[in-house]
């Protein structure tokens, strides 16, 4: 239909309607972001950065960073943010798979960054630094503060991120202006959002629930957001006062709650308080529920398919289930093996349909054709609907480790393992963890018998694995436990090491 700026700018309040509340005191106007996101657009047209050509972007979360997604959407190209964690062999991955025309890194990684781009043939790398500075900065003067948005269709693609896969190699989701434009439109409606909403935006912007959730509903409504660089709980105590919406994953509901000054008096104002990415314990439904008089509202989504289900803005938001289908989205609970649709009330993997589903895996269309299932795209959550129509999710059916809202692959953590000389074979595994959710544990088996070197493994991960997705706790064992077929028993590990990353 329209380019997804376009159609966010169509409702877009009077100019001078806070968009951003920085942590500097600075405000950024609805009509800065419009005149710095036609900047944008500008300086992207003028690094020869065509109509579906990627912008590939590993910076600190910043305001311009954000500018510059708005100003590729605006250009026709296609945003694709990069989690900051990732490191220089990663990275070598994305620029040879992804191509993109112009690679953002932060100024300090350049040194790290420009051979990689080189021997990956990415044509140019700039700079975006989290205080404004870098080269983009100094190309953005002079540029037009006027844009004419460039039409797209609603399939072609605003955004491509990647997500680590089971086989161990990261795909890109391809999601276009029309998968993001629905999504943040039906959550406006659904959450209630309207132009006097604050937002407290903690949550990195390389992912769907800090850019797109978070960012784009609050777009569509005409909202303003506080722009904090990252969580914490302190600062968020601070801000809180100020804000009517917080969106988190379950981690900084867990750490707000072990704040001391923590209390309903300090959130009485509040509206709403979204959590997603990761499940939330009932627990810390109930215990944020007597402390404060909010039920939080949780909701399931997924990279590849933005927001499926939510609990209702109105009505009752029930701990330990992810509530109703939002608006326009189909989701049936199928029989993992057969795709038949299984009787209300029993467990089967969750399938989605409807215009959030994403275009495909960026180059893969056998990986794409594997995961859906006559139209419909096979989450691999399992789950459950109740009588009522709330659906409960009750775990996987592929193997994925879910630390503080970051996926973690163990096929590709046990690929890296068992590259390095002294492990023979290796078993990743989800210990919970009261903070992070749940977090990998490494359970190696050496090479040579009695080796227990774990700070060597460590830094043999190093340049390989993002931090978020290195064990938390690695142990070392004789064996490990096999079935007849030689497969690794899991369920068996998780057992034994339940409370290993316990306290
Ligand atoms: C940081 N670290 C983590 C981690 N985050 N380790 C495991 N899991 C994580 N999630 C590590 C760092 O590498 C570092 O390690 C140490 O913890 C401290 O780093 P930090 O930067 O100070 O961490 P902190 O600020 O405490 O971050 C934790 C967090 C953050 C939970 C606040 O991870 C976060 O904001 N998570 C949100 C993720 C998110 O937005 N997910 C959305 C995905 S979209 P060391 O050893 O070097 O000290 C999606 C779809 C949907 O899933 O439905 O929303």
């Amino acid at each position: 239909m329209s380019n997804l700026y376009s159609r966010l700018a169509a409702g877009f309040p009077d100019p001078a309607t806070p968009f951003a509340h920085l942590p500097d005191g600075s405000v950024v106007t609805y009509g800065d972001v419009d005149r710095r996101s036609a900047a944008f657009a500008h300086l992207l047209r003028g690094a020869c950065v065509g109509i579906g050509d990627r912008v590939a972007v590993q910076a600190e979360k910043s305001i311009d960073m954000l500018m510059l997604y708005l100003g590729a959407l605006r250009a026709g190209a296609v945003f694709l943010p990069l989690n900051t964690a990732y490191t220089a062999g990663e990275l070598d991955y994305f620029m040879r798979d992804a191509e993109p025309a112009l690679f953002v890194c932060d100024p300090a990684a350049l040194p790290a960054v420009a051979p990689l781009a080189e021997a990956a043939g990415v044509p140019r790398v700039e700079t975006l630094g989290a205080d404004g500075g870098g080269s983009l900065a100094a190309l953005l003067a002079g540029q037009p503060e006027s844009f004419d948005d460039v039409a797209r269709d609603d399939k072609d693609l605003a955004a491509i991120l990647y997500t680590s896969g089971t086989t161990g190699r990261s795909k890109g989701a391809m999601l276009s202006h029309d998968n993001l434009g629905s999504n943040a439109f039906t959550l406006r409606e659904a959450w209630a959002f309207t132009g006097g909403d604050v937002l407290l935006h903690a949550l990195p912007i390389f992912h769907t629930h800090g850019l797109f959730v978070a960012t784009n509903t609050i777009l569509a409504a005409g909202a303003s957001m506080i722009f904090l660089p990252k969580f914490d709980a302190a600062e968020a105590l601070r801000q809180l006062p100020r804000a009517t919406v917080m969106m988190g994953v379950p981690t900084f509901y867990i750490r707000l709650l072990d704040e001391p000054g923590f209390t309903r008096d300090h959130v009485a104002h509040m509206r709403l308080f979204v959590s997603g990415s990761a499940p939330l314990s009932a627990d810390i439904h109930r215990e944020f529920r007597e402390r404060t008089g909010h039920a939080i509202l949780e909701r399931y989504g997924m990279t590849e398919t933005n927001m499926n289900i939510s609990n209702p803005y109105d009505g009752d938001r029930i701990a330990g289930t992810v509530g109703l289908p939002l608006p326009g989205v189909s989701i049936r609970i199928a029989d993992p093996e057969t795709g038949a649709e299984v009787p209300q009330g029993e467990v089967g993997v969750v399938e989605i349909a409807g215009p959030n589903v994403f275009q495909g895996y960026w180059r893969m269309p056998d990986k794409t054709a594997a995961e859906f299932r006559d139209g419909w795209f096979v989450s691999g959550d399992l789950g459950l609907v109740d009588a009522r129509g709330y659906v409960t999710l009750v775990g996987r059916a592929k193997d994925l480790i879910i630390s503080g809202g970051y996926n973690v692959y163990p096929a590709e953590v046990e690929t890296a393992l068992d590259e390095l000389p002294q492990v023979h074979e290796s078993a990743v595994i989800a210990v919970p963890h009261r903070d992070l959710g749940e977090a990998p544990v490494a359970v190696i088996v050496p090479r040579d018998k009695g080796y227990a070197d774990a700070d060597a493994i460590r830094a043999g991960l190093a340049d390989t694995l993002a931090r978020y997705k290195q064990p938390r706790a690695i142990l070392f064992v004789d064996a490990l436990p096999k079935n007849a077929m030689g497969k690794v028993q899991k369920a068996l590990l998780r057992e034994e090491h339940k409370d290993l990353l316990a306290g």
